[in-house]
């Protein structure tokens, strides 16, 4: 590693922990997460933009490839776009749900009983589309090449979710596919590759979540420790 302190300074933030308090916040994380249920119904209470862009910061702080930073979070709350949007993705997903996916796809999917309807996606008070983006750079207006976009965004996507959870919104990951329309209507470059749309706000009112979706792997099915 080479460092000095012209290019490098101080950590921070890493004050170390007792065990048993490393323990008990670890625990709580998993507690608090575990509580987080995919949501296809939503309410269309406002949830003001203040509190959408404090969980996009959250997500912001991901590592990224070289530090890149290659997303862009355009967060949709104008009812025309969010209509818009949702015109675009249920077209797709008719064909979809109408055998381009195939039927072992649609199998898979049965048990959570979506179809091409997406109601919530006018409902929902925030379209968050995230775009990945394949060129860009450190700091604002360069133009390199990013790398590791997918595993970055995908990081930064996990940290929005939890964020969101954390403040008390439910979220929806969708993916409606293609979606190249999503960069005409948020009126994003053709250097940014749409990631997925993440549905937020509050859930409707006496909402279910299918039995399928609290089927959690155990510790041992989705670890090992060598
Ligand atoms: N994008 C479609 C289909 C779909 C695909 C997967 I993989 C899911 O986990 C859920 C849905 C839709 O949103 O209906």
């Amino acid at each position: 590693m080479k460092t000095s302190p012209e290019t490098h300074v101080p950590l921070t933030g890493y004050a170390a922990l007792p065990e048993d308090e490393m323990r008990v916040r670890a625990l709580a994380f998993h507690a608090r997460m575990a509580t987080r249920r995919s949501v296809r119904a939503f309410s269309d209470t406002p949830i003001p933009q203040d509190i959408i862009e404090a969980c996009v910061r959250a997500a912001g702080t991901a590592p990224s490839g070289a530090n890149h930073q290659p997303w862009h979070f355009a967060c949709v709350g104008s009812p025309e776009k969010k209509r818009e949007i949702r015109l675009a993705a249920e077209a797709e997903e008719r064909e979809f749900y109408a055998g381009r996916a195939g039927t072992e796809w649609l199998d898979a999917l049965a048990p959570i009983g979506t179809d091409a309807e997406k109601p919530y996606m006018e409902i929902a008070p925030w379209l968050i589309c995230i775009f990945a983006q394949r060129r860009g750079g450190v700091r604002e207006g360069e133009d390199r090449k990013n790398y590791y976009i997918h595993e970055s965004v995908g990081i930064a996507t996990g940290l929005l979710i939890a964020a969101c959870h954390e403040a008390g919104l439910a979220t929806l990951v969708h993916t409606p596919n293609p979606m190249k329309f999503l960069n005409a209507v948020c009126g994003r470059p053709d250097t940014e590759k749409p990631f997925l749309i993440l549905v937020a706000g509050h859930p409707a009112e006496n909402t279910t979540v299918p039995k399928h979706a609290l089927i959690k792997k155990p510790l041992g099915e989705i670890s090992s420790f060598l």
